[in-house]
């Protein structure tokens, strides 16, 4: 006799109408059955919140599911069951203001995807470089974690698409997506995300419509963070980090000309990351994603030169130190080249770190004083081996 075929994600559903109804002790099971399956049946229309279902974008639905085979392992007890949360969709976000001070969403219930434990560690991969998590504790990240489901989308899918209301904020774990914006009443591609890094955290942080739109530009996976949970968690650490870094961002000088409101906004996208000493931060000809401001340490400024040959010498000559306040690592991301040099921590060394879109959008009124700063090493680098080339000079980005 075959074995009984148990299917994907029965047991969840019994066990989540069980514990509601241990909870609620309706008088009526049969009643009590039909709301509770026809509150997780809208639910899974409107939202994401069950192993199996699928994320409605505007042109195209996109797939989420669990690995049936990977085994579901990390479920916890002691958390209330996703297919019990009743999700709170708005008619239309894009009036509310910002307050990240704001307490109304505490009382939402702690969402959880399960996940298995193969699951869970690609989703901790994905999630390890992602500067949004990195001023959260660890109880704040494992929620999030917990919270964040799989998506799996198709070539030209689109995730997201400018103007419309957020509902979700999505980490890459593979696959490589088009940035497109609205210019001159066409679609311009500006960028695009390259196989790693975060985005959709625009609209749900200050209430706004879409600013961009995302298009898969081949088979890719992504993992979702749903609205309530990204403004419980990511938003009201907004609130904490501001009060951290508001001091220090006003006296950084290459930020000066900035608006308060805009200096507010580069506090609100920055992860922090501390180096041991010696640790390399940068190496010298990859390609670059993001930039770095100095909190506390130091770091120094390490070049290979090249050979007669073209190859790149096997010693690092030092160029340069940044200290509290200095920022490096803005030259590959003006010019569109390989980075220029190796960076080092010299002992402990805490950095700010804003990503390459974060960047393009927020400190372009800042990119002159850089090319102006650039401008200086070229001459330095003249004193030093003698050769001129033109930094400034910016390379066209492949996406462009
Ligand atoms: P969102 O919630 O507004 C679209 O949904 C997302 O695209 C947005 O959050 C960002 O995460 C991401 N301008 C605006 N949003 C961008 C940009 C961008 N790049 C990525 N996103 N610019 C491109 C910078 C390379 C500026 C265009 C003028
Ligand atoms: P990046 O994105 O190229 C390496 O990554 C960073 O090191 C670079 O941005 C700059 O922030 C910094 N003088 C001072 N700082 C430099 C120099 C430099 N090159 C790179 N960085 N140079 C002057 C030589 C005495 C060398 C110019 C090639």
């Amino acid at each position: 006799m075959s074995p009984v075929e148990i299917p994907l994600g029965l047991k969840e559903l019994l066990h989540g109408y069980t514990a509601e109804v241990l909870r609620l002790k309706p008088a009526d099971l049969v009643e009590f059955a039909v709301e509770h399956f026809t509150r997780i049946q809208e639910g899974q229309r409107k939202e994401p919140n069950a192993k199996e279902g699928s994320v409605r974008t505007s042109r195209s639905r996109v797939s989420f599911r669990t690995h049936s085979d990977e085994g579901l392992k990390d479920e916890k007890d002691s958390v209330v069951e996703s297919s019990t949360i009743k999700y709170k969709r708005r008619a239309s976000v894009c009036a509310e203001a910002y307050d990240p001070d704001e307490e109304d969403d505490d009382s939402d219930p702690r969402v959880v995807h399960p996940k298995s434990d193969v699951q869970r560690r690609r989703l901790q991969d994905a999630c390890s470089d992602i500067l949004l998590f990195k001023t959260l504790d660890q109880e704040q990240l494992s929620e999030v974690l917990d919270a964040m489901f799989e998506v799996l989308v198709k070539a030209q899918e689109h995730i997201i698409d400018q103007g419309e209301d957020g509902d979700n904020f999505y980490v890459i774990e593979r696959g490589v997506f088009d940035i497109y914006v609205q210019k001159d009443g066409g679609s311009v591609c500006v960028g695009k995300y390259d196989g790693k890094g975060s985005f959709g955290e625009l609209a749900l942080m200050y209430n706004t419509p879409r600013a961009a739109t995302i298009i898969a530009s081949q088979d890719a996976a992504l993992w979702g963070l749903d609205r309530a949970t990204f403004h419980r968690l990511i938003v009201k650490n907004n609130a904490k980090k501001r009060r951290l870094y508001e001091a220090f961002i006003e006296c950084v000088p290459l930020l000066t000309s900035l608006e308060i409101s805009e200096r507010m906004k580069i506090v609100d996208i920055l992860g922090a990351r501390v180096f041991h000493d010696e640790e390399r931060i940068i190496t010298q000809g990859e390609y670059a994603d993001c930039f770095y401001i100095v909190e506390s340490g130091e770091v120094k400024i390490m070049i290979k030169s090249r050979t007669t040959a073209g190859q790149l010498d096997h010693a690092e000559v030092e160029l340069a130190r940044c200290v509290r306040g200095q920022y490096f690592g803005e030259l590959a991301l003006v010019t569109n080249q390989p980075r220029a040099a190796s960076v080092y921590a010299v002992g402990v060394t805490k950095c700010l770190v804003i990503d390459i879109q974060a960047f393009e959008r927020l400190l372009g009124p800042c990119k002159e004083i850089m090319k102006r700063n650039i401008s200086q090493y070229e001459d330095q680098l003249v004193a030093l081996f003698g050769s001129s080339v033109d930094l400034k000079q910016e390379q066209t980005p492949s996406v462009k």
